[in-house]
């Protein structure tokens, strides 16, 4: 009989798909993946995410009678099945006797991995269905807040996250945020600061727990002062969650009233989120606004993740991952402030490490500010992200950068490779002269070619000793600006590079000493490309031909050109330091 079902890997139906998917991965191993908020997640955990529970509707929730079931009633599929067939469950479909298990599963895994030592598991109540965390939070106002009720948070430009009563936030609009905000000079959270405020704007609900704020947050203090007003006490631990469960980081569990987290940072699961509370009545609010106050079907291919997620965070292999996670953190920040940066908040106690890039670098008055510092380091193959701290104005302008460790951590390295990015960071970016463009005055910087190149082979070097996926070790990542291929080691006396694009002929008129612009297809003309300053590079025969313009020159030179000519061309490097903002037409597209 034929039938319909598509069989075939990516690789054999869509090509182009799989291209991509092992591009991304081949990018994630060949660079130093340092967003805070991200992870590696293991194999496990996205083999069971891509599994046929993608497949299923389950609205709704298991029979609450396996909220008290440990792992091996769960999985006794001989009286789980008959139970299943006799009184069915809390969902809308049928079908769904299994989802039930790995629903029930993630739940009671996710209960053993929180639980702490005051509770027994089945004193934890689990929503596993949530797809992310801003609709965790969301859910969270939903069931414990009316519109116009006062909501305490700390402010987005000092830590807080969007979910926490951002105005361009759902969470913003309903109810009435009121911000806590760091000390101005410790730029540390400041309880007696927080109780003061709370006392006088008597909050319904206080979230503790941040995006960007490096510290862990005293949730005793918080549920005090939460209690002396009435207020719900949120944690939001959804940076820190693996980190809570290895008892890298104190678990809000049992303290907090509701605590909710993402499950895709340090916990290194699938993307999603999870509710915790200790209170079966708060339980029940919680899952009737997640479901159906804010979601229809689970998704089940998630949940079934973060049940081998939370299996993973059971072993001793990923509490000295998190452990080290933290060591890692507290070395980079040491390093960074010996090297010379002001580290924001004054270090960590987390994953997270936030520099004032105002302190690395200025020239002519502007500071370096952290959008065009973060798309340097990704010149260096370092990808970290632009971050708002105290004093910022507005979070379209943050002055700081964030790194976070987890990826790194995964991938083995420890506290003398932190050393040594910091070092990287900060000699990289010390060369950098910040300028404005347009009216806007957009910051913008650039920096020392050979500081950039030199970076990034160190990072070069940091990445080959890391661990990384065996399967994606080969091919090794071909979009770098500065790798070139081994033929340019060849004895062939001369190479030749393509200069090719719509901005090309524009773009070598600047970089070259003489005008392309007469050069008609097949004509050629010796001419040479200038480095810093407009001195001479290296002399070439630039021949025009159908596809761009062909600089022809030395082998030994091509190399060292091909890195310049994109470097110029990606707009990040130093041509004229009497005009450092000088406009060079591009892109270009530089080949061998
Ligand atoms: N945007 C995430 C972060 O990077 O912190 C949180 O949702």
């Amino acid at each position: 009989m034929s039938d319909f079902l598509l069989r075939g890997d990516l690789h054999d139906i869509d090509p182009e798909v799989a291209q991509l998917v092992d591009l991304e991965h081949s990018r994630q191993m060949h660079k130093l993946v340092m967003i805070a908020s991200e992870s590696y997640v293991p194999a496990a955990v996205r083999e069971a995410e891509g599994s046929v529970f993608q497949n299923i509707y389950a609205e709704g929730y298991p029979h609450a009678d396996m909220h008290v079931q440990t792992e091996a009633e769960i999985l006794d599929y001989d009286r789980q099945l008959p139970f299943f067939r006799r009184n069915a469950d809390r969902r809308y479909y049928k079908g769904v006797e299994y989802c039930n298990l790995i629903e029930s599963l993630a739940q009671r895994r996710g209960a053993e991995t929180f639980c702490p030592p005051h509770l027994k598991p089945e004193d934890l109540y689990l929503n596993v269905q949530p797809l992310a965390g801003a609709i965790a939070n969301t859910a969270i106002y939903e069931a414990f807040v009316q519109p116009g009720d006062t909501v305490m948070t700390l402010d987005l430009l000092h830590g807080g996250h969007l979910s926490h009563g951002s105005p361009v936030n759902v969470t913003g609009r309903r109810q009435r945020i009121v911000h806590y905000r760091v000390n101005e000079e410790t730029e540390l959270l400041d309880y007696e600061e927080i109780m003061e405020l709370a006392q006088r704007e008597k909050p319904k609900m206080i979230i503790a727990g941040y995006t960007s704020y490096p510290f862990a947050p005293d949730f005793q203090k918080f549920r005090a002062i939460a209690d002396s007003v009435g207020a719900l006490l949120l944690a939001d631990i959804a940076h820190t969650a693996g980190m809570a469960c290895a008892g890298a980081y104190p678990n809000p569990v049992g303290i907090a009233h509701v605590t909710s987290f993402t499950t895709h940072k340090t916990l290194m699961g699938p993307r999603g989120a999870i509710i915790i509370t200790t209170d079966p009545e708060l339980a029940k609010k919680v899952d009737r606004a997640v479901f159906p106050g804010m979601q229809g079907g689970p998704h089940m291919n998630k949940v079934a993740g973060m049940a081998t997620m939370f299996k993973i965070a059971q072993t001793p292999e990923f509490k000295s991952l998190q452990h080290q996670i933290r060591a890692n953190a507290i070395a980079l920040a040491q390093a960074f402030k010996d090297n010379g940066a002001r580290v924001v908040h004054g270090g960590t106690n987390t994953h997270m490490v936030l520099v004032d890039c105002k302190s690395i670098a200025t020239h002519d008055g502007e500071p370096l500010m952290g959008d065009i510092a973060s798309r340097i380091l990704d010149m260096v193959d370092i990808v970290c992200n632009r971050n708002t701290i105290p004093g910022d104005r507005d979070a379209s302008r943050p002055s700081a950068l964030r790194f976070g460790t987890a990826w790194i951590t995964q991938r083995g390295l420890v506290e003398e490779d932190m050393r040594e990015i910091a070092s990287v960071v900060t000699s990289v970016l010390k060369t950098a002269k910040p300028y404005t463009i347009g009216e806007k005055r957009l910051p913008r910087a650039r920096v020392d070619f050979d500081a950039l190149l030199a970076g990034a082979e160190r990072i070069g070097a940091l990445t080959h000793k890391a661990g990384a996926d065996a399967k994606v070790r080969k091919p090794a990542y071909p979009h770098f600006w500065h790798t070139t291929s081994a033929k340019l080691k060849s004895r062939a006396a001369f190479a030749c590079i393509l200069v090719s694009g719509a901005q090309a002929e524009a773009f070598l008129n600047v970089v070259l000493h003489g005008s392309v612009s007469s050069l008609n297809t097949n004509e050629r003309m010796n001419n040479t490309v200038l480095k810093r300053n407009r001195k001479p590079l290296v002399d070439v025969i630039v021949a025009r031909s159908e596809n761009g313009y062909e600089l022809q020159m030395p082998t030994a030179r091509a190399r060292q050109t091909i890195q310049w000519l994109r470097a110029l061309s990606d707009g990040y490097v130093i041509f004229d330091e009497g005009d450092i903002g000088m406009t060079i037409p591009g892109p270009v597209v530089v080949q061998e």
